[in-house]
């Protein structure tokens, strides 16, 4: 009997085991669990057994009985939770759309950006945000105590081993210093842009982020010239604000190029006859470009004899700006859905 027990047992898991529907499970309900089913069957036979046997045999049936009976009952629950939801599904209904993300406005700016300067034959390269302050400044010609360093105030870091507390990292403020590891890395002949995140400690306004984007540029060769910077950003402002668009190049101190100037463009809203984005100038600031100051290509280890470059920095969040007519450039980091969902 002992062992009839433990063959039912076995075999009643088994069909548990591979049960594919409800009717499958009733029948297995039926054949073994009924009054007249083989599990009672047996119990029925118990009486016959010696009173020690009874004991033994008895205790071993009631343990199978429970174990089957649980096994059973976690069966049908498994199968009433399919009927159920088979229940709550309307096939016929149409269905859920799925919001599909897009890129981030800067990120399609820096992209056209990009693809102009691919074509062109640059490469683009990335570097640290959390840069050294020698790369930053320093190895731009900016040593400590420059006044150029008041320009563009950071986030000074501690590193770890940084005992002395002597912060010597910050939060890149430009592009610029990729120029040193570019040119560290490649040598020279080079032409690369850098596009990349940047941070300073600002008075945050409309026009004023503590984190905002660049696009660098430098060009690395023998008799780079002034004439090869002009004709570059005209190509981009023609790009960017139309085949109309004229260039102009004013002097501005930047302590990494030589001579440095200010790049503008005439206003693509009003086509330089002066309105509100161009606050009535007719032109828009947007770019720091220079030759770059032989200091620096020292600096990368290029050799000021032999070559020359040309080095400019786009605000990609301003032109993010101009070319979406945002009058905030704290919009851009918000993650703010009613603005973001506009692009
Ligand atoms: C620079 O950062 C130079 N590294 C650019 C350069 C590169 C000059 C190579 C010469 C050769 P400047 O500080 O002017 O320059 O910043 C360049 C652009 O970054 C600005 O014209 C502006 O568009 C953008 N910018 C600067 N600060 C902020 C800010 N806080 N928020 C948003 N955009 C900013």
């Amino acid at each position: 009997m002992k062992d009839k027990l433990i063959k039912i047992k076995n075999t009643v898991l088994d069909k548990l085991n591979t049960v594919n529907n409800e009717v499958e499970l009733k029948a297995i309900d039926l054949q073994y669990f009924s009054r007249k089913g083989e599990i009672s069957e047996l119990m029925h036979h118990l009486k016959e057994l010696s009173s020690e046997q009874k004991r033994e045999i008895g205790a071993l049936a009631n343990q199978i009985k429970k174990e089957l009976e649980s096994k059973m009952k976690e069966t049908r629950s498994f199968f009433d939770e399919k009927t159920n939801l088979n229940e709550v599904s309307d096939i016929t209904l149409p269905g859920r759309k799925l919001k599909k993300g897009h890129l981030h406005p800067i990120t399609i700016i820096q992209r056209e950006v990009e693809d102009l300067f691919t074509s062109l034959g640059f490469s683009i390269i990335d570097g640290p945000e959390l840069e050294s302050d020698y790369y930053n400044f320093s190895a731009l010609n900016i040593p400590p105590l420059h006044p150029a360093r008041d320009m563009q105030d950071t986030f000074y870091v501690s590193s770890p081993d940084d005992k002395k507390q002597e912060l010597d990292l910050v939060m890149r403020t430009h592009t610029s210093p990729v120029q040193i590891r570019a040119m560290k890395k490649y040598g020279a002949p080079l032409k690369v842009v850098i596009p990349g995140r940047c941070f300073r400690n600002e008075a945050t306004d409309a026009r004023h982020e503590h984190t905002f984007y660049q696009f660098e540029g430098m060009m690395i060769g023998e008799n780079i010239n002034f004439s090869n910077l002009k004709s570059l950003l005209e190509i981009v402002g023609k790009k960017l604000f139309g085949e109309d668009t004229k260039l102009r190049m004013r002097p501005k101190y930047y302590p990494f190029v030589e001579p440095g100037n200010n790049g503008e463009y005439t206003c693509f809203l009003c086509g330089g006859k002066g309105c509100r984005v161009c606050k009535n100038t007719g032109w828009l600031e947007i770019v720091g470009a220079g030759l770059i100051h032989p200091d620096v290509l020292r600096a990368g280890g290029v050799d000021p004899e032999k070559y020359s470059g040309l080095a400019f920095g786009f605000g990609l969040t301003r032109l993010a700006m101009l070319k979406y007519a945002v009058n905030d450039a704290r919009l851009f980091n918000s993650g703010d859905l009613r603005f973001l969902e506009q692009f």
